[in-house]
């Protein structure tokens, strides 16, 4: 059997029955560059902190599943170029062969429900990728959510996806999308995307009560709460449209398929804007750290009281 290995702040929180919040460490490994990343991962576990929950920062360490990472693993994530990306089709081959892997949200989702971990923060999400009519790239993510009871926190997706049919995806797959204090889906970068959510929520207690009336339900599809980017971070639509289609475009020139798709496409944005696409992507990740605390608190104190 493989045990979780939990940090003693997380086992702590899990005998106590305190909120948690999973984070992911692809964002880490594969979604930005050093030093950058080791300073986001870092103050992400601070913000779920000081928000009143316990961060779990989620990866496989040579074989073992880690649920809240050490200072030390946390570096190793952030520097090693031997770190794999890891979604569910790959779990089994790298616990197998004692591999270390940074661990995808359909991963960080597959191992927060063996942890029974309710929230789980993230930046931006897989989904259908634009021209999947040729390349038939849609992420695991999305299956994930399909199947995995786990509330993700996430800022939208980011437009190198097909926005309208990431939705259409979910919606078929029974996940409930949640605009959160807004009735148009966010587009990571961008407050709007001009495609309407159907469903908004205005408070973490909102959600928390929904959460516990699908779990009375026996509903087991995850639910994605998008949160979009404080106006103040948020970068010009037409721009960053722009830059993506560019980076699409030197892609596929390159041939580039498969699971090297999204940190090519995420280090090419960073790279073509010089960085500015970062300060945003870091203040997303924040607030969704935020977000998915308050939404944790609440969780606890409302199963408490009910
Ligand atoms: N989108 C982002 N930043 C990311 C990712 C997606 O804006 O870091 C990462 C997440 O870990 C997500 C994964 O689960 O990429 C999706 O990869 P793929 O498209 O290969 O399923
Ligand atoms: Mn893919």
């Amino acid at each position: 059997m493989n045990k979780i290995k939990y940090n003693s702040e997380v086992l702590h929180a899990l005998e106590h029955n305190l909120p948690i919040v999973a984070l992911e460490s692809t964002i880490i490994s594969h979604g930005m560059p050093y030093p950058a990343n080791l300073e986001v991962a870092k103050k992400c576990e601070q913000i779920v902190r000081d928000n009143g929950a316990v961060p779990a920062t989620v990866a496989i360490i040579n074989g073992e599943i880690i649920v809240g990472v050490t200072e030390e693993q946390l570096e190793y994530l952030a520097t090693s170029k031997e770190v794999l990306k890891v979604s569910r089709r790959d779990f089994a081959y790298v616990i197998a062969n004692k591999l270390s892997g940074a661990t995808t949200v359909a991963a960080t989702m597959m191992i927060a429900k063996m942890a029974n971990i309710a929230l789980f923060a993230t930046g931006g999400i897989g989904g259908v990728h634009r021209g999947v009519e040729q390349s038939w790239d849609i992420s695991a993510d999305l299956e994930e959510l399909a199947t995995t009871d786990v509330c993700v926190v996430c800022a939208g997706a980011k437009s190198i996806l097909d926005l309208e049919k990431t939705l259409e995806y979910l919606e078929t797959k029974g996940v409930l999308v949640v605009g959160y204090q807004t009735n148009e889906l966010p587009a990571f970068f961008t407050k709007e995307s001009g495609i309407e959510i159907p469903i908004r929520m205005d408070s973490p207690l909102e959600i928390a009560k929904v959460l516990k009336t699908k779990k009375n339900l026996n509903i087991t599809q995850g639910i994605l709460i998008t949160n979009p980017i404080d106006g103040k971070y948020s970068l010009n639509k037409k721009e960053i449209d722009e830059t993506i289609s560019n980076a699409i475009k030197e892609m596929e020139e390159q041939n580039i398929k498969g699971k090297k798709v999204t940190p090519y496409l995420l280090s090419k944005i960073n790279e073509l804007t010089k960085g500015e696409s970062l300060n945003a992507n870091k203040q997303l990740v924040y607030s969704n750290c935020k977000l998915a605390a308050l939404i944790a608190v609440e969780l606890k104190n409302y199963e408490q009281d009910n």
